[in-house]
C-alpha cells in the first residue's frame, strides 16, 4: 500500500499533483485543513508499505517518522517548514530546504527537472512566495495575464485549505487534488474544469470583500492585529486575509485572529514582507505555535491570554524595526 500524505493548501495539492502527473500509482489520500499537520497520526503501515510525505513540518512529525520506519515502511519526504534533527535510515529519504524563497513544490519541481514547472509557479503563489513564483515563470516566457491567473488560482486553492474543520472549506483538499489532477497543466485545469475554479473565485471574492470591512482590533508602527468573527468564512479567509495585509503594508507584521472550536484563537501571523523574519520562532513561544520564518500561526490561544500576544507580539517586531 502507499500513502500519499500531503497538506490540503496550494503547496501540499501542488506538489502531489506533480509527483502523481510523473507517476501515477495508487494511493491512499491523507490529507485535512491546512493547519491539520500531525498527518502521519492518521496512518498505520505494514512492513513494505510506503508514504510520500508533502509539506509538514518534519520536526512535528519526527516521532511519528521514527515509528513508521521502525514499522518496516519506507519514506520519502519533502518540505520547507521546521525540520528539527533528520535521523538517517536506509529508508527514509529526504528533500527538506527550509530557506525563505522555497516552497515543497518548487522542490518538486526541481526533483522532477522541471516537468510541470506551471504547479510550482501557482503553489509558490499560494504560500505567498510571489517572487519565487515569478522567478520561476520568467524562464516559461508566460505573459502576464496568464501569469495573473496562476497567482489567482494559487491564492485561491491555499484560501480553500484554511477553516478549523473540513466541513468549512468548499472543497475537500483530497477531492481538490482529484479534480485538479487530471490536467497537466493549471490552464487545462481552469478550462475543463471552470466550475470548480468558478466556485473557488466566487468564495474567496465573496469572503474578501467581508473580511475588508473589519477595523483592527491594535495596531502600531511595528505590528497590526485583526480579529475576525465566528463564522465559516472568517475560519476560511483567516489565512489569506493576512497574506493580503501583509502585501499592503510590506513594513508591519498582522496577526489575524479567528475563533477556535476550544474557546480559543486561532492565530495566523506573518512577518513584514520588507523583513521575513520571526513569525516561527514568535509563534513557538506559544504552546501551540509554529510554522515558517515569513509565516506562522498558533492553534489555540486562550482568550485570556489576548492582551499579553498583542503586547508580546508589539514588542517583539518592534524590536526587529529597531
Ligand atoms: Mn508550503
Amino acid at each position: 500500500m502507499h500513502y500519499d500524505v500531503f497538506n490540503g493548501d496550494a503547496d501540499g495539492i501542488c506538489a502531489l499533483i506533480q509527483l502523481r502527473l510523473d507517476q501515477p500509482i495508487e494511493s491512499t489520500l491523507i490529507t485535512g485543513i491546512k493547519r491539520d499537520i500531525q498527518l502521519l497520526d492518521k496512518v498505520s503501515v505494514n512492513p513494505g508499505d510506503s508514504l510520500t510525505v508533502l509539506d509538514i513540518s518534519f520536526e512535528k512529525n519526527s516521532h511519528r517518522v521514527t515509528e513508521l520506519l521502525s514499522s518496516g515502511a519506507s519514506i520519502f519526504y519533502a518540505d520547507h517548514h521546521q525540520s528539527g534533527d533528520i535521523p538517517t535510515h536506509p529508508n527514509l529519504k529526504t528533500l527538506i530546504d527550509t530557506d525563505n524563497a522555497i516552497c515543497t513544490s518548487l522542490l518538486i519541481n526541481n526533483h522532477l527537472n522541471g516537468k510541470f514547472p506551471l504547479w510550482a509557479v501557482t503553489a509558490a503563489y499560494g504560500d505567498n512566495l510571489n517572487q519565487s513564483a515569478e522567478n520561476l515563470a520568467s524562464a516559461l516566457s508566460i505573459d502576464s495575464p496568464k501569469l495573473e491567473t496562476l497567482k489567482n488560482l494559487g491564492i485561491y486553492i491555499n484560501y480553500n485549505g484554511y477553516g478549523s474543520s473540513v466541513s468549512d472549506l468548499h472543497f475537500a483538499p483530497d477531492v481538490l487534488y482529484q479534480e485538479m489532477v487530471r490536467y497537466a497543466s493549471p490552464f487545462d485545469f481552469i478550462s475543463g474544469n471552470y466550475a470548480v475554479f468558478e466556485k473557488l473565485e466566487n468564495g474567496y471574492k465573496e469572503d474578501m470583500t467581508n473580511a475588508g470591512n473589519i477595523k483592527p482590533e491594535y495596531e502600531s508602527n511595528a505590528v497590526a492585529v485583526f480579529i475576525l468573527s465566528d463564522l465559516a468564512w472568517a475560519r476560511r479567509v483567516s489565512g489569506v486575509f493576512g497574506n493580503h495585509l501583509a502585501n499592503l503594508n510590506p513594513g508591519k507584521a498582522h496577526a489575524v485572529l479567528s475563533y477556535n472550536k476550544d474557546g480559543g484563537f486561532l492565530v495566523s501571523v506573518r512577518a513584514p514582507l520588507s523583513n521575513m523574519v520571526g513569525a516561527d520562532d514568535f509563534c513557538s513561544g506559544f504552546a501551540t505555535g509554529g510554522g515558517r520564518k515569513s509565516a506562522a500561526g498558533i492553534n489555540h490561544l486562550p482568550k485570556d491570554q489576548l492582551s499579553v500576544f498583542i503586547d508580546r507580539f508589539d514588542t517583539f517586531y518592534s524590536a526587529k524595526m529597531a
